[in-house]
């Protein structure tokens, strides 16, 4: 697995790229308490390896985001401590990103890097809402000994904010009961596939200052098989776009990550489908922003 240091698109990056820039983006190929396919600590590598065949131009929005994003690629954040103290470290390092005012989005990795990454946001920001497109509900309170393992991120998440889960279909009994006991915004799997009835509702209640973090898993195991724990009968491209493009447009997007990509060595397909994620991402933030400035 090579894990050379790439740049998102192949941009260039020198002195100037960090202090014009408006995205960033942090790799952090952290893994740890994964507990079954490993291999996520590659994915942050995988994702800017294939960013640069991406086609950048947006059919539907007839828009090309890599001429008006200014995005920075950090050197990766390179941890090998334990979750809590990686989580400490995170946080540091996207405060200061949000601080300078930039976007920061997060590529990890496992899942445990978001409690740092959140952490990192609402310190600066406060009363946010927390979207979680995921396969698990991770609302464990310990697992295998940590608090911190990539299990439990949601519940160390929903102690400091309001959380919102999409695409849910693996949860545990005592996460079933968690979810009824704290009447958690939970949109399982199988009530949303094939429907865009719920985005209204799922909108609504969120605050205005959103945090997003993409669990790689949400996706369907049939075009989306490398991720470390897969489960079937997951979310459709088309249909986790139309969401997220609502979300971007109707909310102010503080924070954002993509997570537990596990490359395989056979089959780069999914590296790219994460990667053309990333960039739809980018693409629905600046373009969002070019309309703002036109109306200026
Ligand atoms: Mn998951």
């Amino acid at each position: 697995m090579e894990n050379k240091i790439k740049t998102f698109a192949g941009l260039e990056e020198d002195e100037k790229s960090y202090p014009s820039s408006e995205i960033v983006l942090l790799p952090v190929p952290y893994e740890k308490t994964t507990t079954y396919i490993k291999g996520t600590e590659h994915g942050p590598f995988a994702i800017l390896n294939a960013s640069p065949n991406l086609e950048f131009y947006d059919c539907d929005l007839d828009f090309v985001a890599l001429n008006h994003a200014k995005i920075a690629t950090l050197p990766p954040l390179l941890l090998k401590n334990d979750p809590e103290d990686m989580v400490k470290n995170v946080a540091e390092a996207v405060e200061n990103i949000v601080k300078d005012n930039k976007l920061p989005i997060v590529l990890g990795g496992e899942h445990s890097i978001t409690i740092g990454s959140f952490r990192g946001v609402n310190n600066h920001y406060k009363d946010i809402s927390v979207v979680q497109l995921d396969a698990h509900a991770d609302l464990r309170d310990a697992y295998e000994g940590s608090n911190y393992n990539h299990a439990c991120v949601m519940r160390r998440i929903a102690e400091d904010a309001h959380i919102c889960q999409i695409g849910i279909r693996a949860i545990d009994e005592e996460e079933a009961k968690i979810i009824k006991e704290n009447d958690y915004d939970v949109f399982f799997a199988k009530a949303i596939v094939n429907n865009n009835s719920w985005h209204e509702r799922a909108l609504s209640g969120l605050k205005d200052n959103v945090y997003l973090t993409f669990d790689i898993d949400v996706f369907d195991p049939s075009f989306m098989p490398s991720t470390g724990t897969p489960e079937p009968g997951g979310l459709g491209w088309y249909e986790v776009l139309s969401f997220l493009k609502k979300l971007v447009m109707k909310k102010n997007i503080v924070g954002m990550d993509i997570m537990e990509l596990c490359p395989m060595n056979n089959n780069k397909g999914p590296d790219f489908i994460a990667a053309k994620l990333l960039y739809q991402l980018i693409t629905y933030v600046t373009y969002k922003k070019t309309l703002h400035n036109n109306d200026i």
